[in-house]
């Protein structure tokens, strides 16, 4: 059975790049967030990845992988969300890596637990919009050219707004999110506490908590309640 993402509205993003106590992250998975996702844009590898995974496996929470980097995809995980950028001129980030990665793997995964994301790099100054070379988004119709890209041409069930490090347009959000007939829109981006992710989840269908976890655990709970209520 696909993993069903249809009802979750907060996902916490840990990187496994980055020092989370022990006391933090039982916090973290015992918030209410709907899902705690690994992922990150740099220094991802197998050991931490795996060190991570064995570290939320203790909770009930789904534990997914976001994935980045190929020699760090770890069994054992409730699903595997594959990012697809679609504002980017290099086609590594749009089926390059994805096809080596299947020819590895493909012939023995489990094709159920797999999430294609298409994902659109709004902050330019982020890490992963430096690594993946991301377009500018000039205007709403690009946007919502990309969001119709993702949504009808491709049909993926995800189109991730990604502002890593800053909070993004609500009014953009919020006209791609209009535009979507069968993809949730996920949202990521300078999300600091309960007034931006009540603001994003009334534009988005799913919020994604990063950076905040590590700068202030208290603000980043503080987000699921706002969503979640
Ligand atoms: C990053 O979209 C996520 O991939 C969350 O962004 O770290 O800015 O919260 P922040």
């Amino acid at each position: 059975m696909p993993i069903d993402i249809s009802g979750w509205k907060h996902i916490f993003k840990i990187d496994p790049d980055r020092y989370l106590s022990d006391e933090h992250l039982d916090l973290l998975c015992e918030s209410g967030t709907d899902a705690v996702m690994v992922g990150g844009s740099s220094g991802v590898t197998f050991d931490n990845t795996v060190d991570l995974l064995s570290r939320v496996r203790r909770y009930e929470v789904p534990c997914l992988l976001e994935i980045s980097e190929s020699d760090a995809i770890v069994p054992g995980f409730d699903a595997y969300f594959v990012p697809v950028v679609l504002n980017t001129e290099d086609g590594q980030w749009i089926t390059g890596q994805q096809q080596q990665a299947v020819r590895e793997f493909g012939a023995t995964m489990d094709w159920d637990l797999i999430v294609p994301e298409a994902y659109v790099i709004l902050n330019k100054h982020s890490t992963a919009a430096k690594v993946t070379g991301a377009t500018e988004v000039r205007d709403e119709k690009d946007l919502i050219a990309y969001a119709r890209l993702a949504d009808r041409l491709f049909r993926l069930p995800i189109l991730y707004l990604e502002y890593s490090g800053t909070f993004g347009n609500m009014e953009l959000v919020r006209k791609a999110s209009a535009v979507l007939q069968q993809a949730r829109l996920f949202y990521g981006g300078g999300i600091d506490g309960p007034d931006r992710a009540r603001e994003a989840a009334e534009a988005a269908h799913t919020v994604i908590v990063g950076n905040v976890i590590y700068d202030d655990i208290d603000k980043a709970l503080s987000t699921v309640r706002a969503v979640k209520g």
